[in-house]
């Protein structure tokens, strides 16, 4: 996936208007936005058809699919219908349902997104333990597109040293305590949402997380 100036929007908005709104202000310094439960739960699915039919974007779609393989390719194919790129998929389910995702997105000539540990302070106590499993298993599977924490860069240096030279997402950059510099060391892009979305000037901000890691 070609991520423009390596940054992925996080778009947890409400509202379908004020998201359009934060993408055009900064739609010439990056083109991949990632949509979650909070504006498809508002706006519903036509908000990831809304976005590509407005903007030349990619979308991620960040349903952390994570059910059994039947119900995980109903999601999926939902999700593609409506016009996303790529979706975001747990991997602690297990290896068929991961498999459903990602056959589901091959006929659909889309991605997955494997997430392999959470880079929130609790994910230390259930999937970090078995994160590097999860890698390993995307690996074996031949899956080449990964999410791994910002907030724990030896967990998401661990995560690159797995997965070799396949594309890693990372989020918790800003708000979360991750920073830009530090993490694109391992990872190849930064999802960014609140340090972005919750700006005076959403445009201004990124901006200047551009600049932290370019000059
Ligand atoms: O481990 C994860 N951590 C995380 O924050 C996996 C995620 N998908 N996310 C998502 O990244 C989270 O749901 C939100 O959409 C975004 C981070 O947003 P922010 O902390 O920059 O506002």
């Amino acid at each position: 996936m070609e991520v423009k100036n390596n940054i992925i929007l996080a778009l947890d908005v409400n509202n379908m208007d004020t998201g359009l709104g934060i993408i055009e202000s900064i739609s010439d310094y990056i083109n991949t936005v990632k949509v979650g439960y909070p504006l498809v739960l508002s706006e519903g699915l036509e908000s990831i058809s809304k976005i590509k039919d407005n903007f030349d974007f990619k979308v991620i779609a960040d349903f952390k699919v994570a059910d059994i393989p039947e119900t995980n390719t109903k999601i999926c194919d939902l999700t593609f219908q409506s016009g996303a790129d790529a979706i975001i998929v747990q991997g602690f389910v297990g290896e068929d349902s991961v498999k459903a995702c990602q056959e589901n997105a091959a006929e659909h000539s889309r991605e997955v997104f494997l997430l392999t540990e959470m880079s929130h302070p609790g994910a230390a106590r259930f999937i970090q333990k078995v994160s590097e499993d999860i890698a390993q298993m995307g690996v074996k599977m031949g899956i080449n597109n990964y999410v791994a924490p910002s907030t724990k860069l030896q967990r998401l240096k661990k995560i690159r040293e797995i997965v070799g030279d396949s594309y890693i997402i990372s989020p918790g950059v800003g708000v979360q305590g991750g920073v830009p510099k530090d993490t694109l060391k391992y990872a190849d892009a930064l999802i960014i949402g609140r340090s972005i979305y919750q700006s005076q000037s959403p445009r201004e901000s990124v901006k200047t997380i551009i600049d932290s890691f370019k000059l």
